[in-house]
């Protein structure tokens, strides 16, 4: 586990709502109970509860951002998870949220969104670069620090119109400048139909997004099939893919997000040892080891990458292409790309 922390690594697919500490939550929680809006001790349960089924987890979201969607929240909790992320070493981070509004408290798509800018200026532990400019956070005085690429993804939930959808791409295009890199479709993937989004996902496209898509969480293999046909630039999970679609997928060479502790305690997929990262490692696909929500299930990116070590048999080479070839699907320009290269070229030398 330790050489994992120490190795450096990118990550690609991260709920910034399900990526919050516990403790956070747990404090949060705790003020709102004083103020009598939620039952603490009730809170607290479903906050420290360990398995959940997909379903549960999409509850337990919706308590989350009652805890959590006001301007100031937002803002904290941004800065603790670029932390987090960059104390295990995570080089490069696209964090991905859904812009939310609130009319009771004032916030809009935007201004939620500003909350998030504010809470990666307020990075305080190491630098960070997130603009394509290379614009950035920096108060090292001289010094060498640590530093950490940060791009954004902004996501649609299942749940919203049309006309939400396309609120967030505009927004998207608004901040491309301040490192939005592109678009993400997730939420319950029972919940409403994909179609409504494709306006505003070829509009992205069209408009210079990248696009990743929540793709087969449930076995629907017509919506499926039907993702993979508008050709996303990556997709996340792919765990019920039907025989035809799993052709598909392999000739389309589609990079794969593979968030394995989620997928195992969501029990979309059963057993660690039937899980198609083996299959897909072995066919030399595309993909990339991620957390999905480090928060609500326990985990960080070094855990996922010890978990593959140990359940699929790869050694320390391995794993450290497999966090090095994650460089060539990220959103961001050339420039990170070769910077992030460099930064494995380094580290090289300390692999033993
Ligand atoms: C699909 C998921 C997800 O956007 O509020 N989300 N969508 N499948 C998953 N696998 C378990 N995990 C998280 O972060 C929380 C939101 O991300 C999506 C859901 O829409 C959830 O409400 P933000 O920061």
């Amino acid at each position: 586990m330790e050489w994992c922390v120490s190795m450096p690594k990118v990550e690609l697919h991260a709920h910034l709502n399900g990526s919050v500490r516990d403790s956070t939550l747990i404090e949060l929680a705790r003020d709102l109970g004083e103020k009598g809006i939620i039952v603490f001790s009730d809170v607290e349960n479903v906050i420290r509860k360990d398995d959940r089924t997909l379903h549960e987890v999409f509850k337990l979201f919706d308590l989350i951002h009652i805890l959590t969607t006001d301007h100031s929240t937002v803002t904290r909790i941004t800065k603790e998870v670029i932390e987090d992320f960059a104390s295990e070493n995570v080089v490069y981070l696209e964090l991905r949220t859904t812009p939310k509004r609130n009319d009771s408290i004032g916030m809009s798509k935007r201004s939620y969104m500003e909350a998030v800018m504010e809470g990666l200026r307020s990075v305080s532990s190491v630098d960070v670069d997130y603009t394509p400019s290379g614009l950035k956070t920096d108060t090292s005085n001289g010094t060498t620090r640590k530093k950490i690429y940060v791009r954004f993804l902004l996501s649609i939930d299942r749940r919203e119109s049309t006309e939400a959808a396309m609120e967030t791409v505009k927004l998207a295009l608004e901040m491309k400048d301040l490192g939005v890199v592109g678009i993400d479709l997730s939420g319950n993937p029972i919940v409403g139909n994909w179609t409504t989004f494709l306006p505003a996902l070829k509009f992205a496209r069209e408009q210079g997004l990248y696009i990743t898509l929540h793709c087969g969480e449930v076995p629907n293999q017509e919506e499926i099939k039907a993702m993979l046909d508008f050709s996303p630039q990556r997709i996340g999970h792919a765990c019920c893919f039907g025989e035809e679609n799993w052709r598909k997928l392999k000739s389309l060479k589609i990079p794969v997000e593979i968030c394995l502790t989620s997928n195992i305690r969501t029990e979309t997929i059963s057993s660690i040892d039937i899980h198609h990262f083996a299959d897909l490692h072995k066919a030399k696909h595309p993909l990339v080891l991620c957390t999905d929500d480090s928060g609500v299930f326990s985990t960080s990116l070094s855990r996922e990458y010890t978990l593959a070590s140990s359940a699929f048999g790869l050694g320390k080479t391995e794993m450290f292409q497999l966090a090095e070839n994650a460089i060539d699907f990220i959103f961001a320009d050339e420039g990170v790309k070769e910077d992030l290269r460099a930064i494995f070229e380094v580290a090289t030398e300390r692999l033993d």
